[in-house]
């Protein structure tokens, strides 16, 4: 059939309109930044910073743009994709500034349009879009699943439950699984058992004591409206990896639920958010790796190469080429470095720089650029020395939240105190040369540990008459630097 007169001019519309948006993206366009890291890494605290410093003129020496004072002003605007939550930064502002208290925990995607009117080198004004996603970290480590079947899925996720500290917490969930017969009758009740003792296991390994990484599928600890839905109601079955479930049985009825999982949460979210990033930052928490202890922190590697995988797999032809990502840089930041005395912020980026290359090794990456950072959006501590006997120990100062407990005292969110957290080795092998290779708080009880990091308030600010103080950071502006600086040349 000819098209007819009404197609051929919205035809034309919409040619029109690509080659405008191209025109209008060629001069002046937008970057798709995602930032995310599992859950309470300080996603939140980042992007709130981050704005926050660049809308009200912050201290960023390292960022080039901004010090220079090529940046004439940066706004923001409506927030553009209308079925994405808009990213709350003016209560997170408020929350942070006047309560002194941290956000509270954000479970979903959020997304914020920031503009920014800038000078380029020749002199010629332009503007960056820089449209920020947060989105929890979790959703990425699902998405290696997409090419995994349910056996192989089975067998890994089984094979991960029965090594270091996550064997005893898999135990009650074991003693069921024993009980079952892939092959018997699909059965409701056992699959809902089975999904119950499934996650009281990856529950219990996410504690802080164990601080594991690695433990999709994500929903499962964040079900959201999908909560009691059949696509979250599966397990690990012990079945063979190469095997074929028979009809009608228990082994079907989850392979099945799986694929459901597959396509209804891991596809979308890799076609509408994944693949329309241009650049991301992986917020990690390496802190609390190092209060559990070595299985931790080698959790965190398996769940980076996860990480990096992802970014393999969506270059792979996974889906069509129009939802290959265009992600080219990926910046790796290690979170909360005001928990360290600053002689220890180069020595936590070279124990991150060593976690990702094992990373990167194990998930044969190749791809966009990589850079790691030690930071802390929000810096809730100063620098101090404090002497003990003859030695002066590099320690920090701040204000523990109320209820925080330290040798024996507890915090009532009022009285700053000195303390010192512990230091990092200058060589990061030190870390991982096995399972004594440090003493966290999943082996050993809080006084035995090596580091023990207190959660303090964010800063006490000062403030000029009327202004709206700035919060203070470290090396944010390098994170800024290495994410956009190339954007405003
Ligand atoms: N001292 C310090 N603590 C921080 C910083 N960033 C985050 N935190 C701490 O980490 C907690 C989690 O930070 P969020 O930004 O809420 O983390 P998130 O990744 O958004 O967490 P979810 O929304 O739960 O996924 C905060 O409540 C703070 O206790 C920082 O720069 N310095
Ligand atoms: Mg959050």
């Amino acid at each position: 059939m000819p098209p007819g007169f009404s197609n051929i001019v919205e035809e034309a519309r919409r040619s029109a309109r690509a080659l405008w948006d191209y025109g209008e993206h060629f001069f002046n366009p937008t970057v798709r930044l995602g930032v995310t890291g599992l859950s309470r890494a300080g996603k939140t605290v980042f992007i709130t910073a981050l704005v926050h410093g660049l809308i009200r003129d912050g201290r960023f020496p390292v960022f080039e743009a901004f010090a220079s004072g090529r940046i004439a002003r940066a706004r923001l605007e409506p927030q553009p994709d209308d079925a994405v939550p808009r990213f709350d930064y003016e209560n997170h502002v408020r929350t942070l500034i006047e309560d002194r208290s941290w956000p509270t925990s954000t479970v979903d995607i959020s997304e914020l349009r920031l503009v920014i009117d800038y000078q380029r080198h020749n002199g010629a004004d332009r503007t960056l879009t820089l449209d920020i996603v947060d989105y929890p970290g979790e959703w990425l480590l699902d998405l290696p699943l997409l090419n995994k079947s349910f056996e192989q899925w089975s067998a890994e996720s089984l094979a991960l439950s029965r090594q270091g500290p996550r064997a005893k917490l898999a135990a009650s969930w074991h003693a069921q699984l024993a009980t079952l017969k892939p092959e018997q009758r699909e059965d409701e009740q056992l699959a809902l058992d089975s999904a119950r003792l499934f996650t009281g296991y990856l529950r219990a390994c996410r504690d802080e004591r164990f601080a594991m990484s690695l433990l999709p599928p994500g929903r499962f600890l964040m079900p959201g409206s999908l909560a009691g839905s059949p696509a979250l109601t599966f397990a690990p079955l012990d079945v063979p990896a190469g095997g074929t479930a028979p009809d009608g049985s228990l082994w079907a009825m989850m392979a099945r639920r799986y694929e459901a999982y597959k396509d209804v949460v891991v596809r979308p979210f890799f076609r509408d958010h994944f693949a329309r990033l241009d650049r991301q930052i992986v917020l990690v928490d390496a802190l609390s790796a190092f209060n559990a202890g070595p299985e931790a922190l080698r959790d965190l590697e398996a769940a980076l190469a996860g990480v990096l995988e992802c970014f393999r797999i969506g270059r792979s032809t996974l889906l069509s080429n129009l939802f290959r990502p265009r992600i080219d840089r990926i910046l790796f930041a290690a979170t909360k470095a005001d928990h360290l005395h600053q002689s220890s912020h180069d020595r936590l980026e070279a124990i991150l720089r060593r976690t990702v290359a094992k990373a990167a090794e194990r998930a044969e990456y190749a791809g966009a650029v990589i850079d790691v950072v030690a930071l802390a959006a929000v810096r809730a501590t100063r620098e101090a020395q404090v002497a003990r006997g003859r030695d002066r120990l590099p320690s920090i100062l701040g204000t523990p939240a109320a209820g925080e407990s330290n040798g024996g005292e507890t915090f009532d969110g009022n009285t700053e105190v000195a303390t010192f957290p512990g230091d990092l080795p200058a060589d990061p092998e030190e870390l991982f040369s096995g399972d004594d290779a440090f003493a966290g708080l999943s082996s050993q009880p809080a006084e035995k540990a090596d580091f023990r990091f207190l959660r303090f308030r964010p800063p006490q600010l000062d403030r000029q008459e009327g202004d709206e103080p700035m919060l203070p950071h470290i090396r944010l502006d390098r994170a800024l630097q290495f994410l956009i600086g190339d954007k405003l040349q």
